[in-house]
């Protein structure tokens, strides 16, 4: 009986509610991601430096990087206008805007696909609203004061992340007694903020955050007991890709991450995460379509 308890509570979320459509979470997905930094460090910032040259050549890029996006089966987009790997500069708002508020109303233009908005700042969460938006993603979990009520007053889903610190320190000295019990406490308290401010359960989804305010061994403790955050009662959305959790182990730098980077979306897909944030979107959906023939093969044969 315990173990049937431990199972249901245990039992991933199997949906997500976008606002034109229901995103169904029982296979997982894959979230490409779209850098409009000029600071990106996986990219070089190669959209931005064209966006600095003259703005129409820099939506022409974006929207080519988003097509081969889409082409590589992608579920999810993620347009981030603001860099937040460690030791980032902050951006202003009116920044913020003009770099991602055009790229999202042009990805909405010619594709179908769901577009996720890294951003923070309640001033971004209503334009990227009004331009087509499905979800936003803020690595501050809505605690910047005026971001729960901007979310509250759309109908777009949400990504509550876990931070410890803020970019420009996270990773001076990250501490945790119990990384994944504090992890999951913050997500929990930050999950009841949305709901009592408006956002329906329904539209929440929840990240450990990899990398961000976490050591080494920090980020490996929660992937492998990633499965036990199922409990939180919300989807789980992972970024593991290309980071410094790779890298460290491999080697190599971002560029050069994809083989670690697909072991561990392997692993976060087997603990049950349903949306993994990813930079190769085809390998990582090539990855993830040969877990989900085994794991169907299993079922058939349970
Ligand atoms: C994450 C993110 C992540 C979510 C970044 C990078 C650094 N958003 N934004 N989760 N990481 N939700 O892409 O490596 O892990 S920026």
């Amino acid at each position: 009986m315990t173990d049937v308890v431990l199972a249901s509570l245990l039992r991933p979320v199997a949906g997500l509610k976008l606002p034109d459509r229901w995103l169904d979470l029982t296979v997982p997905r894959v979230m490409g991601i779209l850098n409009v930094t000029p600071d990106s460090f996986s990219d070089g910032g190669a959209l931005a430096a064209a966006a600095s040259r003259r703005f129409k050549i820099s939506l022409d890029k974006a929207l080519a990087a988003a097509e081969s996006i889409v082409l590589a089966g992608a579920d999810l987009i993620d347009v981030g206008g603001e860099s937040t790997r460690p030791g980032a500069p902050p951006i202003s708002v009116d920044e913020e805007l003009e770099r991602v508020i055009p790229v999202i109303s042009a990805i909405r233009n010619y594709f179908d696909v769901p577009i996720s908005v890294d951003t923070s700042s309640p001033a971004v969460i209503t334009a990227a609203a009004t331009a087509g938006a499905s979800m936003i993603n803020d690595v501050r979990a809505l605690q910047i004061p005026g971001a729960l009520e901007a979310v509250a007053a759309t109908n777009l889903a949400v990504c509550l992340m876990h931070m410890q610190g803020q970019p420009q320190s996270m990773q001076d000295d990250p501490y945790y007694q119990d990384v994944v019990a504090e992890v999951c406490e913050f997500l929990f308290s930050r999950k009841v903020c949305s709901e009592r401010a408006g956002i329906n359960g329904d539209r929440i989804c929840l990240d450990p955050g990899f990398g961000f305010g976490k050591t080494l061994s920090h980020n490996y403790q929660i992937l492998a007991r990633l499965h036990e955050m199922h409990a939180l009662g919300s989807p789980l959305l992972v970024g593991i890709s290309r980071k410094s959790m790779i890298g460290s182990v491999t080697g190599g730098a971002p560029a050069d991450r994809l083989a670690g980077s697909l072991a561990a979306a392997l692993l976060a897909a087997i603990a049950g995460a349903q949306i993994i944030r990813v930079h190769d979107v085809r390998h990582t959906v090539d990855a993830l379509k040969v877990f989900l023939v085994a794991r169907n093969a299993g079922q058939a044969g349970a």
